[in-house]
C-alpha cells in the first residue's frame, strides 16, 4: 500500500480540516494539500518519472516543499530530501549517488548545481520556491491533479535518507513505504496522539524527525501542524497557546530556557518530546522546575525511525531512552550478536518492521550491520534495564551529534588533511552547552601549525558549515595505540575543556 493512500483514506473526512498554519500566511487544508500534491504527481509523471527513481530535494522549509514530498509518493517516487546547509561539493556527490529523475533545488542555487544534475541523468531540473511567481509552482497550478495514486507494495522504497557514514561518505537509508507506516502507527499509539492535537513545527524537514516522526503522525490523525519556517525560541513561545504538542532536539529546550520560557505559555500543552540527541538530566530537571512538564525523551535513528521511548503515562527517567516500540525489538549483544543478560553493556541491535531495507547501492556495507537473524547493529552501546528500560551509555561508532546533527569525524579529517602543511588530524567531539556536542579538530603540522584561515576556507569550499571545527589545537603528534589507532579517547578527555565557557 502507497503510504500516501493510507494518509489520503484518513484524510478524506477531514478535507476542510486545517492541514498546515504556517504563521501569518493563509491555512492550507488538508483538501487542499491532497490537491497540491495531486498536481506535482502529474507535473513529475509528465516528466517521466517511473516508480521507484528518485525526487531530490535540496529546498527550503514550507508548505510547498512538503507537497512536493507528498507529491513524489503519490507519483510513486522514491523522495530523498538534502540538508539545505550542504555545500555544491556535497550535493554534487548525492547527485552522482542518487542519480534522480527530478532534482529540486533552491533558486539560488540552481546555476551551480544544473550541470552535475544532468551528468546524474536528471530530466526535471527545478529552481523551487514558495513564492508565487516560481516558475515550477506555476506549472504545477496549470496542470490537473492525478487523479489516482501510484500503486505501491509495503516493500517499495518511499525516501532515502542520506546519514554520515564513518568512512566519511555518506550513506543513503532506504525507508520503505511499510517501514514508514508501521513507525508512523506505533508512534500514535505510544504517544496517545489524536485528530484534536496540534503539533507546533520548529524542525527542518529534510530529516527523519521533521519530516517523518512529526509530520506523518499528524497526517496519520488529520491534525493540525502550526508550521514555523525554523526553530527561534521567541517565536516558538508565542504558539504554545494554540497547541498541544511540541518535538524537538535537546537544544530547544535548553534555549526556550534560556529564552525565559514561562509556566503559563505551556498551560496549553500536553507533550514535549526531545530527540535526534542525548537530553541530559540536568536539562530535563530544569525544564520540569520551570514548567511542570517531564519532557519525553525517546531514541531514534534514520535507519530505523523511532525505536524505544519513555512512557506517556508512567515514569519518563532522565538518561533513559525507555521501552521497545510496539513491533520493536531491542537486544544488547556482544560483539558476535549474542544477547547479553540485563543490565550488561553492549550492542544495541534492533529488529522490526520500521527497520530499513538498507543502505542505497551499498550491499556489502549493508550486510556489515545486518545480523544473518535480521537484527541491526545501531554502533550505539546501551544497557538493558530488568524492566526493559534502554540507556543509551556510548557509541561504537565515531560520530559527533551536534544540536542534533549526525557529524562523522572522517569527513572532516579528510579536508583537513588535504591542507598543505597539515601532516594529520583527529576530530572530536567536546561538551557545548548549547548543542551538546561541538566540533574541535587536533592537527600534528608538517613543520609549523597552519594558519586557521587557510582550514576555514579548505571547509568553506567542501562542507556545511555545521560540520566545521569551531576549535583548532595542534600537537606533535597524534596519540596512538599498539595497532596505530588513534586514540580519541585520549584527545576527547584532553579536549573536554574545548567549549566551556
Ligand atoms: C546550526 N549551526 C550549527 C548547527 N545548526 N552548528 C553545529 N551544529 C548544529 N546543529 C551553525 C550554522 O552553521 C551557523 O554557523 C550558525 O550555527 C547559525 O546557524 P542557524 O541556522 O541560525 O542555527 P540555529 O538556528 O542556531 O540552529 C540550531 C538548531 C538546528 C535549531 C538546533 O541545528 C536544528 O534545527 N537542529 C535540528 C536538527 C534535526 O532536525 N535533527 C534530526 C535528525 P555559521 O554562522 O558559522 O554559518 S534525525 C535523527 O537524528 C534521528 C532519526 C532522530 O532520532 O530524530
Amino acid at each position: 500500500m502507497n503510504l500516501y493512500e493510507i494518509f489520503r483514506e484518513r484524510w478524506r473526512a477531514r478535507a476542510d480540516a486545517p492541514a498546515f498554519a504556517p504563521p501569518g500566511r493563509p491555512v492550507v487544508t488538508y483538501g487542499a494539500l491532497d490537491e497540491l500534491a495531486a498536481r506535482i504527481a502529474a507535473v513529475l509523471i509528465d516528466a517521466g518519472l517511473e516508480p521507484g527513481e528518485r525526487v531530490l530535494a535540496q529546498v527550503d522549509k514550507s508548505v510547498e516543499a512538503v507537497a512536493l514530498y507528498l507529491g513524489a509518493l503519490r507519483a510513486g517516487g522514491v523522495f530523498t530530501p538534502l540538508n539545505t546547509a550542504y555545500t555544491a561539493n556535497e550535493v554534487a556527490f548525492f547527485l552522482k549517488d542518487a542519480r534522480p529523475r527530478a532534482f529540486f533545488c533552491r533558486p539560488g542555487t540552481k546555476d551551480a548545481l544544473a550541470g552535475a544534475a544532468a551528468q546524474a541523468g536528471a530530466s526535471l531540473v527545478e529552481a523551487f520556491s514558495s513564492e508565487p511567481e516560481n516558475a515550477f509552482r506555476r506549472r504545477v497550478a496549470g496542470t490537473a491533479p492525478l487523479g489516482g495514486v501510484a500503486a505501491r507494495d509495503a516493500s517499495d522504497l518511499a525516501s532515502i535518507l542520506y546519514t554520515s557514514g564513518t568512512t566519511g561518505r555518506s550513506k543513503g537509508a532506504m525507508l520503505s513505504h511499510g517501514a514508514l507506516a508501521a513507525n508512523a502507527r506505533a508512534l500514535c499509539e505510544v504517544w496517545g496522539l489524536r485528530e484534536s492535537d496540534v503539533l507546533l513545527h520548529a524542525l527542518p524537514v529534510f530529516h527523519i524527525h521533521g519530516l517523518f516522526v512529526a509530520l506523518h503522525t499528524a497526517f496519520l490523525n488529520a491534525s493540525k501542524v502550526i508550521f514555523l519556517d525554523r526553530f527561534d525560541p521567541a517565536e516558538l513561545r508565542r504558539h504554545l497557546g494554540e497547541a498541544t504538542i511540541l518535538m524537538g532536539v535537546p537544544t530547544f529546550y535548553t534555549r526556550l530556557l534560556d529564552d525565559g520560557l514561562t509556566r503559563e505559555e505551556c498551560a496549553h500543552m500536553r507533550l514535549f518530546i526531545s530527540g535526534s540527541a542525548p537530553l541530559t538530566e540536568e536539562a530535563s530537571n530544569a525544564f520540569e522546575a520551570r514548567t511542570g512538564f517531564r519532557i519525553l525523551e525517546r531514541y531514534g535513528m534514520s535507519e530505523a525511525g523511532i525505536i524505544a521511548s519513555n512512557p506517556l503515562e508512567g515514569e519518563r527517567i532522565p538518561g533513559s531512552v525507555g521501552y521497545a516500540l510496539p513491533g520493536v525489538e531491542i537486544r544488547i549483544a556482544d560483539d558476535s550478536g549474542k544477547a547479553l543478560p540485563r543490565g550488561q553493556a553492549g550492542s544495541v541491535e534492533i529488529r522490526g518492521a520500521s527497520l530499513f531495507s538498507g543502505y542505497w547501492g551499498l550491499p556489502e556495507k549493508t550486510a556489515e550491520e545486518m545480523r544473518p537473524d535480521g537484527f541491526f547493529i545501531t554502533g550505539d552501546v546501551g544497557t538493558m534495564a530488568q524492566d526493559g528500560r534502554l540507556r543509551l551509555v556510548g557509541r561504537a561508532k565515531d560520530l559527533i551529534i551536534s544540536g542534533g546533527y549526525n557529524i562523522y569525524p572522517k569527513e572532516i579529517e579528510a579536508v583537513l588533511d588535504a591542507v598543505p602543511g597539515v601532516r594529520e588530524s583527529a576530530v572530536i567531539g567536546a561538551p557545548h552547552a548549547d548543542l551538546g556536542e561541538g566540533v574541535v579538530a587536533v592537527l600534528v603540522a608538517e613543520r609549523a601549525p597552519v594558519d586557521e584561515a587557510a582550514l576555514k576556507s579548505a571547509l568553506d569550499a567542501t562542507l556545511a558549515r555545521f560540520k566545521h571545527p569551531r576549535r583548532f589545537y595542534w600537537e606533535k603528534e597524534l596519540p596512538r595505540n599498539a595497532m596505530g589507532k588513534v586514540q580519541k579517547a585520549q584527545l576527547r578527555e584532553k579536549y573536554k575543556g574545548a567549549y566551556k565557557a
